[in-house]
Order: structure tokens, then sequence, then C-alpha cells
């Protein structure tokens, strides 16, 4: 099953954002794979945006997602990644579609409340940095064959 990472960010949680989140994942019939709530540590936050050192954006990111507690959940189901990027909206507020979380709750590109992952790939990387297997939960939902054409 195709996963993802994603983070309510310090400003989703500070705003109890977090139901709001998870209620839109849930309905799209996503399934949850892990959760955890937790203060993310400079290394953590280096490591996790890696490919932004260097841009002018870097240390206000790294200061932002350090400066308070994030919601991390990991979500799974077919084209988990495109569905759920879809469903968090683009990056900068102002460009992402209507009925996004990010059009709906946010105006700014650095108080933009999510973070999903952007490829399968990176997907499974930012997994295992965040999570450990055993915190992967595997399980089977009654209503699976109602929302996945295979399964
Ligand atoms: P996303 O979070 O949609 O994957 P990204 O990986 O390009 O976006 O960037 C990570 C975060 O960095 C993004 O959520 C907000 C911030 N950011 C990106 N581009 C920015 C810019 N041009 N100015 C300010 N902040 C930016
Ligand atoms: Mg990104």
């Amino acid at each position: 099953m195709e996963r993802s990472l994603v983070l309510v960010k310090p400003d989703g949680v500070q705003r109890g954002l977090i139901g709001e989140v998870i209620i839109r994942l849930e309905r799209r019939g996503l399934m949850l794979v892990a959760a955890k709530f937790l203060n993310v540590s400079q290394e953590l936050a280096e490591t996790h945006y890696a490919i932004h050192k260097g841009k002018p954006f870097y240390d206000t990111l790294i200061k932002y997602i350090t400066s308070a507690p994030v919601m991390a959940m990991v979500w799974g189901g077919p084209n988990a990644v495109a569905a759920i990027r879809q469903t968090m909206g683009a990056t900068r507020p102002t460009e992402a579609a209507p009925g996004s979380v990010r059009h709906d709750f946010a105006l700014e590109i650095g108080r933009n409340l999510t973070h999903a992952s952007d490829t399968v790939e990176n997907s499974e990387k930012e997994v295992a940095l965040w999570f450990t297997p055993s915190e992967l939960i595997n399980w089977k939902r009654e209503t699976d064959r109602w929302i996945f054409e295979q399964n």
C-alpha cells in the first residue's frame, strides 16, 4: 500500500486543526497507519528539510517546524501520495485549489499548516525518518472493499 508522511505543523496544532486534517483524510478513504505528537528536534528538522538547505527560506522554515509541537502521521491507500498532496493543496495557499486544506485555512506560504510527501520515493524515506517499523500499523478495515477497487 502506498504511504505518505503527513505533518500538522505547529500553526495547524496551535489553531486546533489536527482534527480537521484527520477528518478530511479519513473521509477521503485513506487509512491511518501511524501517529504521534512530538516536539521536532533540530536534527530531525534539518534531515527532513535537507533538500531545502541553502534556500533563502531555510532558516525560518527550521525555526517554524521546531517552534512548537507537531502531529506526525502516516496515511496509506491507493495513490496516497498524490491524493494527500491534493487534499492539502499547493504549497502557496493563494495557489491552492478551493476546498483544499491550505486554501480553506491558510494565507501565507510560511504558515501553510501541513506537510505531505511529494513523491512515492520520498514518502518511504520520510516514513522511515519519522517512524520506526513497529510504529507502523498494518490493519484491515471492514469498508476497504467499498473504497479500494483492489484489496
Ligand atoms: P511543500 O510543503 O508543499 O512540500 P516545499 O517542499 O517546496 O513545499 O517547501 C517546504 C516548505 O518550505 C513549504 O511548506 C513552505 C516553505 N517554503 C517553500 N517555498 C518557499 C518560499 N518560496 N518562500 C517561503 N517559504 C517557502
Ligand atoms: Mg515538500
